[in-house]
This record gives C-alpha cells, sequence and structure tokens, in this order.
C-alpha cells in the first residue's frame, strides 16, 4: 500500500469496474486521476457524490495525458492497442487491470473461471457448493461485480469469472485453482486473431496451484514448466479425470474413475451443463466439499436467466430463450443439447457477430434445424447457412414468423450468435423482449 501511496495513478474507464477501483483507492487514502473517453460515463454521477477534490477529464482521452502518470489502471472494455494507452506504455507507464489491483491485496484462496462459454454457470454453481458447505463466499468478476469490491467481504475464498479483456492486464494473480472452460471464436473485433484470443484466456493458468483443462478442447491446455509444482487436472463428458461413467445403466459423474452420483441430480439440461458440473467439481476439489453437498446444490441450483430457459408452451410448441448465446459456440451447445428430433427447431438469430466467422455454423443448423430467422446488423451473414433462412425486421417480425411456422412438437429457440448491442442495451433486454413476445402470443 505504501508504493501504491507513492505513485501518481490514473484510472482509466468510469463504468463497474473503474468505479471498483476509484472506490478501493478512495478507501485507502489514495485519490487517483479519473478519465473516461465517454462525455457522460456511467460513474459520474457516483463520483461527484464522493465529495472529494478528484481530477476527472471526460471526453477526450488525447487531452488526459495518460503517459503522465506511474501506474494506468485501465477498465477492461479499452483495448491496449488504443493510441493513448500504447503512448503511456511507451512512456515506461505500468498499465494493470482491476483484477491485478484484486491479486496484489488478496491474500485468500481463490478460483477462476474463464472460457468462451459456461463461465457465469460455472462460477455461480462453484459459489453456491462453496457456500453449502459453509464457506463464506466472494463471486465476482466479469459476472458484474467489480472484484476490488469484493475484498471489504472478507470472504474465505474468492470465486471470480474472468474475460479475456481482464485477463489481459493481469500478471500476479495466484489461483487455489484455475480453468478454461473452452475456446470458440469471440471477441474478434478486438483481437488480431483467434490465436491471440487463446493467448489472453491462457494467461489465466500462469500461477495457478491447480490447472483444470478441458480434454476436449486442445486450446485449452497449458504446457507446464519442467519441475512445475502445478497439478494439472482434465476434465470430459468421455476421457478425463472428472468425467461420466456408466454404472448399472446409470450415467454417473465421477472423479478419478469413480462413481459420485447420478447425472439424473443435476437440475440443468444438456451435456454443456454435465460438463460444467464436473468443471464444478474439478476446480472445488482442494476445498475438501464432501460429495453429498455437490449433490445438493446441484439439485437445487435452477440456472440463471437467460440461458436456455423453457419461456412457454404455446400449441404445442416450446420457446426457449438463451439471449445469452452471444457467440457461434454457444449457440451450437444450445442447438445440440436441446434437441429431441431432427428438423423440429427454428432458430431466432443474429445482432452484433463481432467479427466471428459464422460458417461453423451450417452443419448444425443444417442437422437440426427446420429454419432460421435472422435480423439486426449481421442478419444477413446467415442468409447462406440453411435452406430455409430468411432476413426478418426484427425479434418482433422473427416471433412472428417463427409462431406462423411451427408445429406441434417444434421448438422455437433464441440464441442469437450474435452480441445485441446494435438493437438492445444488453442480452437481459434482448431476452426480456423475447419473453414478453411469447408471452403475448
Ligand atoms: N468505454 C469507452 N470509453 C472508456 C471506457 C469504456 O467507450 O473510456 C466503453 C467500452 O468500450 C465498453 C463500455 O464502455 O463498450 C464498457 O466498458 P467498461 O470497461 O467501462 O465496462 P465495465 O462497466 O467496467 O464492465 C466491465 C465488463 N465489461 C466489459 O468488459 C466490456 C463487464 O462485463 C463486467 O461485468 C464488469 O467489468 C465487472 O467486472 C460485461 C461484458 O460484456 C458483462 N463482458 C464481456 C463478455 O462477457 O463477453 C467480456
Ligand atoms: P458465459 O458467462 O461464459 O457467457 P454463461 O454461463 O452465461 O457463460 O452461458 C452463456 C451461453 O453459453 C448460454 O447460451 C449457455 O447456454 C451456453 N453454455 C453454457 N455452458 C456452456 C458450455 N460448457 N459449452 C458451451 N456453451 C455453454
Amino acid at each position: 500500500l505504501d508504493e501504491l501511496k507513492q505513485k501518481n495513478i490514473i484510472v482509466l474507464g468510469l463504468g463497474i469496474t473503474g468505479i471498483g477501483i476509484v472506490r478501493f483507492l478512495l478507501q485507502h487514502g489514495i485519490t487517483p486521476k479519473v478519465v473516461d473517453s465517454r462525455n457522460e460515463p456511467p460513474g459520474a454521477a457516483w463520483l461527484s457524490q464522493q465529495n472529494v477534490d478528484c481530477d476527472a477529464v471526460f471526453g477526450n482521452l488525447a487531452e488526459a495525458c495518460l503517459h503522465e502518470c506511474d501506474l494506468l489502471i485501465v477498465s477492461p472494455g479499452i483495448p491496449l492497442y488504443e493510441p493513448n494507452i500504447a503512448n503511456a506504455i511507451t512512456h515506461g507507464v505500468e498499465v494493470i487491470g482491476d483484477i491485478e489491483l484484486f491479486a496484489r491485496f488478496n491474500d485468500k484462496p481463490v478460483v477462476a473461471v474463464t472460457g468462451s462459454n459456461g463461465k457465469s454457470t460455472v462460477v455461480s454453481l462453484a459459489a453456491a457448493v462453496l457456500k453449502e458447505a459453509g464457506f463464506k463466499v466472494g463471486l465476482g468478476g466479469n459476472i458484474g461485480t467489480a472484484a476490488l469490491d469484493l475484498l471489504s467481504l472478507d470472504a474465505d475464498v474468492y470465486v471470480l469469472e474472468l474475460s479475456s479483456f481482464q485477463l489481459e492486464t493481469t500478471h500476479t494473480l495466484h489461483c487455489e485453482s484455475a480453468m478454461i472452460l473452452n475456446l470458440s471464436e469471440d471477441h474478434m473485433d478486438r483481437y488480431a486473431d483467434f490465436a491471440a484470443y487463446c493467448a489472453a484466456k491462457q494467461r489465466i493458468y500462469s500461477h495457478a496451484k491447480r490447472v483444470v483443462v478441458n480434454a476436449d478442447d486442445e486450446n485449452t491446455h497449458f504446457s507446464m514448466q519442467p519441475n512445475s509444482q502445478q497439478e494439472r487436472v482434465t476434465v470430459s463428458l468421455t476421457q478425463g479425470d472428472y468425467s461420466l461413467v456408466v454404472e448399472q445403466q446409470q450415467a454417473k459423474f465421477s472423479a478419478f474413475g469413480e462413481p459420485w452420483f447420478s447425472t439424473n441430480a443435476l437440475s440443468l439440461l444438456g451435456g454443456h451443463n454435465q460438463f460444467n458440473a464436473l468443471s464444478v467439481m474439478a476446480l472445488l476439489q482442494p476445498f475438501n466439499v464432501p460429495v453429498n453437498v455437490f449433490e445438493r446444490v446441484f439439485t437445487s441450483f435452477v440456472g440463471l436467466p437467460h440461458r436456455c430457459a423453457l419461456v412457454a408452451e404455446v400449441n404445442g410448441v416450446r420457446y426457449i430463450n438463451d439471449s445469452k448465446a452471444t457467440n457461434v459456440g454457444a449457440t451450437i451447445a444450445a442447438i445440440e443439447s436441446l434437441n429431441d428430433a431432427l428438423g423440429k427447431m427454428i432458430v431466432i438469430v443474429g445482432g452484433d457477430a463481432k467479427g466471428a466467422d459464422l460458417s461453423v455454423l451450417k452443419f448444425v443448423l443444417r442437422k437440426y434445424c427446420k429454419s432460421v430467422l435472422a435480423f439486426g446488423q449481421d442478419g444477413k451473414a446467415f442468409l447462406g447457412l440453411h435452406p430455409n433462412a430468411q432476413l426478418v425486421a426484427d425479434l418482433g417480425e422473427a416471433v412472428g414468423v417463427a409462431a406462423a411456422q411451427a408445429t406441434s412438437g417444434d421448438q422455437v429457440l433464441l440464441a442469437p450468435a450474435c452480441a445485441s448491442i446494435d438493437m438492445y442495451s444488453n442480452y437481459v433486454a434482448r431476452g426480456e423482449h423475447f419473453v414478453s413476445l411469447v408471452e403475448a402470443l
């Protein structure tokens, strides 16, 4: 802390992360300069209520002289190649993010999870298991609570969801266990290529005691240094240290070949969620949680909203909201795990594809789906992926057309493979709109 107090600090970005950083610094008697390229950042009103004499520059990063400080703490929404940040780095300014600051002040065990899909589900389930086992848990990071805000909880263990953006500026996060769940294209508008995106995610393993990898996804693998003290375990539905085994014709979750309990205990649906459950088992092994606690929580955990959630059944047609499917990997997982019959699904897609290669959807769309309804900024890019792909003006028209096309026994799935930002404030607003449209049918 004394070292930090000696430094000239700029906090860049005043959203959820920036507020968390500024609050933490103020609590420790440090007043930073606060900068945001937006004229009216989300935390502007909050900052003015703090009654501190704080230098704030909003609207123009060039005017903020980011190179004139010792430490620049950046928000994840701004890339490090932004010219003013790049210039600061050239001038020798140390650049970190809020997770790195958290890491420098935290002395409690951390469980950290990244990946393209399943992060929020896995960290929420892991936190629920730890709580049930009697731990005081701090859950945060990309899931929505700034990591630094967790420190005041003085928890026994912190469970962090980390994005590739957050990991780019994290250097010394020591984790009890860490995992990349899976990797498929996302945020390609921010990375030079897929390899660069994977490399950002790989940083989660740097200081992890227990490295948990997806046996079926090589991009999540991590080559350990010779003589490393790190322990590496694998997760897979079929071939991992944590895996499913069949015993008396019943699929069971298992660890190192030892069956725990039936997969029927898990309330969440689909193979991808069984994988998420196994991941939680692998991540929490260091905490010696009794098997019956896992079983209890797997049964009671009903999942997060806007992830493969049944909205209603109308005229024998099931409407499913998976608005959180904001990339191709999530959409493929939803289609594959929800399908019970070929050609009985109508999928609604579109929005901001973030530069992803959508052609990887072609196989599942053609194999499982009756038709594809596409809308939004990148809607056109879906048209060649299915013989019955059609452009619609918006989500309202998509639901109307889907209802007209569907016959009893079909499923209508909103799984856009895109961010919602071109038409909605976020995936929650998009999902809520879908729910209201379905309820009006
Ligand atoms: N922005 C500017 N100028 C600035 C600062 C930000 O234009 O000076 C823009 C960014 O480009 C971005 C938006 O403002 O579009 C928000 O950026 P931010 O860094 O201020 O975001 P926060 O409010 O601090 O929220 C961030 C995460 N957001 C991003 O990484 C974009 C939140 O994840 C996270 O919950 C929060 O920190 C707490 O850790 C959201 C997200 O979309 C849910 N994450 C991406 C994802 O999950 O795919 C990675
Ligand atoms: P994240 O926080 O990584 O976005 P979520 O748990 O919020 O993950 O789920 C996002 C989307 O990914 C949802 O559409 C969900 O159905 C899907 N999903 C969840 N787990 C997995 C998984 N293990 N593999 C692929 N898709 C998944």
